[in-house]
């Protein structure tokens, strides 16, 4: 079992200057920060991180809704960090998402759904090298 997950704050999240709430969130749940920065993906970069919903209806408006605005991304540690990460932010619906998550606190919908988790210990290793170099990461 690997101990890292990757995360992004999603536009939607960010832009309702939600950051300093989640992270707080984040770090009060024992996830260490090994790296994190402000970046703005563009339609090749987001169609690539998302390339696995491709052929889904919504795939279009994903690219376009991750593209819209800032993100934060991140790579997080702690034992049983993608399960216990998953958990910390509830379901990809919302309206779904247990009370106390951080999509129940800070989401809107389900395309809009504040904060990304990977959803397992090889996709956090390949999503944390997409967005990070080797230098970058502490
Ligand atoms: P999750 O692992 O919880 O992020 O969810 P998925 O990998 O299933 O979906 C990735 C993203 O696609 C979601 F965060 C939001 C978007 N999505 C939709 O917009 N509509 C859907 O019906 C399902 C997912």
């Amino acid at each position: 079992m690997s101990n890292i997950t990757f995360t992004m704050i999603k536009p939607d999240a960010v832009a309702n200057g939600f950051t300093g709430k989640i992270i707080d969130q984040i770090l009060e749940a024992g996830f260490t920060i090994q790296a994190m920065k402000y970046v703005r993906l563009s339609e090749e970069t987001a169609g690539a991180f998302y390339d696995i919903h491709r052929e889904r209806p919504f795939f279009k408006d994903l690219v376009s809704f991750m593209t819209s605005g800032t993100i934060v991304a991140a790579v997080l540690v702690k034992e049983n960090a993608v399960s216990d990460f998953r958990t910390l932010i509830g379901a990809t619906d919302p309206a779904k998402a247990e009370a106390g998550t951080i999509r129940n606190r800070f989401a809107k919908s389900i395309e809009a759904n504040a904060i990304h988790g990977s959803d397992s210990d090889a996709n956090a290793a390949h999503e944390a090298s997409f967005f990070f170099s080797a230098f970058e990461r502490f």
